[in-house]
């Protein structure tokens, strides 16, 4: 079971890392690059397009501003596309945002939020888990720690107050 993540920039890293880093933890194998859908469009359609017969399940793509490529990627793969808009512009990330998400239908896209690194990575786990017990015992671990460390920051809260 393996994940590739697609950026379409190495300024895309300092976030794309945050899912890189959860992938390593849940023990994932992952594959990533930097393929841009404006700068190497041909090397990112003719990356995209193998990844399938290659055995990767899923596909992260990262981009910014006019962020075309989780759309691009999409377009040439039968794999399931998760998107994750880059905060790299003026416009504060909206601009990635709503180039990936807004999809015509037929070409769906999972759109995280703007800088959501870590949702994309964790959704991809998801997709991974359904078959793999392995991985969903392991979701089911990170949820609950997730609640204790909620429970036990609202006992301190309550023992401050
Ligand atoms: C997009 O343009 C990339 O995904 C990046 O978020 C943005 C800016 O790229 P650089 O100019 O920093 O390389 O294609």
């Amino acid at each position: 079971m393996k994940v590739a993540i697609i950026m379409g920039s190495d300024s895309d890293l300092e976030v794309v890392k945050k899912g890189l880093n959860i992938l390593k933890d849940f023990g994932v194998e992952f594959e990533a690059r930097v393929l841009s859908a404006h700068r190497t469009p041909h090397l990112a359609v003719e990356y995209a397009m193998g990844l399938e017969e290659r055995g990767f399940d899923v596909i992260i793509g990262a981009a910014g501003k006019a962020a075309h490529l989780p759309g691009v990627i999409a377009g040439v793969t039968n794999l399931p596309v998760i998107g994750l808009p880059i905060k790299s512009s003026t416009m504060d990330g909206l601009d990635s945002l709503l180039s990936i998400v807004q999809m015509p239908s037929g070409v769906p896209v999972a759109t995280v939020a703007i800088n959501g690194a870590e949702n994309a990575a964790l959704l991809a786990i998801q997709i991974l888990s359904v078959k793999s017990p392995e991985l969903r015992t392991k979701f089911k671990a990170y949820k609950v720690s997730m609640a204790e460390a909620v429970v036990a920051k609202d006992k301190k809260i309550q023992e401050l107050l």
